[in-house]
This record gives C-alpha cells, structure tokens and sequence, in this order.
C-alpha cells in the first residue's frame, strides 16, 4: 500500500549526544546509558535504511540534551514543511537547528510563530486529517496556528486531548496505516479514533503504543511480545528496536525521526 501517510522517501534523524544523560524526563528512573543509546540509534537508522529510504543523520548538539527527538521540531507534509515552538524552554534552540536542513529539502517552509506552543510528538498524521493532541507540550493558541497553515495546504486539522500524565499525544498512539491506529486502551476510550479501525495494544504493554509505520515497517520498541504478535498476525511486518534508554527519557520510536 503507498499513501503519503506511510510511504517515505527521506527520514531525518539525530545522532545522540553525550550531554543526553540530562535529557528530560517526567520520571528519574535513572540516567541513559550513551553507548546503549548509540547502538539502538543505529540499529533504529538501519531499520529505516532497509526499506530503501535515504536517512540523513545529523550531528549531535551537545548545548540541546534533547535534540536527537527531532521529531518535536517539525512537521513534514507534502506541500512543505512546519517549523514548531516546543513547549518545553529547554527545547526551543533544537528548531533552528534543524531548520536549515529542511531549507535544503523544500521550498515552502512555515512557522509557528505567535504565542503557541506545539511540538511534533502531538501530531499524527492520518490518511484522512491532522489529529493534535493538547498537552502540556502543545496549547491552543499552538495548534490554531497550525491549522491556518495546513488548511492552507488543503489538510483538515481536528484537536484531540493528550491524557493527564501521558508526555504526548502519540506517546500513546500510532498509525498502522492509513486507516487504523495503534492506541492504548485509555487513548481510544477519549473516542479521538472513532470511525478508524483501532487495534489496542495489550494491557501491561502500554509502552508499546510509540511506533512506526515506515514504508512496509512497522518499527516499535523491543520487549512488548503480545504486541509485537498481535501487529504481525494482522499482517504487518514488524521489526523492533531496544528502546531502553530513550525510555528513561520519555522517548520512543516516533520522536527519532522525521519522516517525508
Ligand atoms: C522530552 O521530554 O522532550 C524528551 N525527553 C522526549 C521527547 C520525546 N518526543 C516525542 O515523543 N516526540
């Protein structure tokens, strides 16, 4: 199946940088181990590289512990791309990093640039519309800004919540394909999916909620076995990736990546 959703030629990603041991996290539960991030940043690129795609890896930034989750920067449609104003301070400075590197891929690049706040992890791309979660990452004032300018590329943008607690929007949700989601049972109980096909991930493997459909991939985090059964047995092809350490900074497949 090809749909702009799902079908990529380009990814961008980050190399971790040392200084991700400060990375943020909602929860100390311990610092990452940087050789263990290193490898599973390889292992993730390599997976992307194997459906044929062209993957640009950018240098680590050691001023931005955060910077390797280039997908809270910006937003990649097929009209062009949208640079966000993360909601968290520390994160900000990663936008105009990344910034020029989308200058040299497309022509129209916009801004989210009044008072809103939205970062890339809030947004999920359906096959038929833009789904935002608010969080506190991403506000109101964020996502009408959006909106004007995807309107203007001919999407339709619909505000979702993100549940108290949860990071982002799709810490808990991915798209499968362009019609069916990946989502918590919590997520789906909001109704945000009604009218897609939802496939829930089991209970205890919440976790496993952050994925990715890359081309004919579905690339999710190690360790969730029933999930990893249940997506293979609805006929998608998974590969799955240690996400140990991300994990201890609220991280998972979706954020290492922009995807166009
Ligand atoms: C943060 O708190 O911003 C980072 N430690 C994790 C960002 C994860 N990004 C994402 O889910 N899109």
């Amino acid at each position: 199946m090809s749909h702009p959703s799902i079908t990529f030629d380009h990814a961008i990603t980050r190399r971790p940088a040392k200084s991700i041991v400060d990375g943020l996290r909602a929860i100390d539960i311990g610092a990452p181990d940087y050789d263990g991030m290193i490898r599973a940043h390889d292992a993730y690129v390599a997976a992307l590289r194997s459906t044929g795609a062209d993957v640009r890896v950018l240098d680590p930034i050691e001023a931005f512990p955060d910077a390797q989750f280039v997908e809270d920067t910006a937003l990649c449609l097929p009209q062009g791309a949208i640079l966000m104003h993360p909601g968290a301070p520390s994160r900000v400075g990663e936008v105009q990093e990344m910034a020029p590197h989308l200058r040299e891929i497309y022509t129209d690049i916009r801004s989210i640039q009044g008072g809103g706040h939205i970062e890339g992890g809030d947004i999920l791309v359906t096959g038929r519309e833009i789904l935002v979660g608010l969080s506190d990452r991403t506000n109101a004032a964020g996502v009408a800004e959006l909106e004007t300018i995807a309107h203007d590329w001919g999407h339709t943008v619909r505000t979702v919540i993100t549940p108290p607690g949860v990071l982002h929007f799709k810490t808990d949700c991915s798209l499968m394909d362009p019609e069916t989601i990946l989502s918590t049972r919590k997520l789906d109980a909001s109704g945000c999916f009604d009218g897609y096909r939802v496939l829930h991930v089991p209970d205890g493997e919440e976790a496993a909620a952050n994925a990715i459909r890359f081309n004919d991939l579905v690339i999710m985090a190690d360790g969730f076995p029933r999930t990893a059964e249940m997506l293979f047995r609805a006929g998608f092809k998974v590969v799955a990736i240690d996400n140990t350490d991300c994990a201890k900074l609220d991280g998972g497949m979706s954020c290492l990546s922009l995807r166009f």
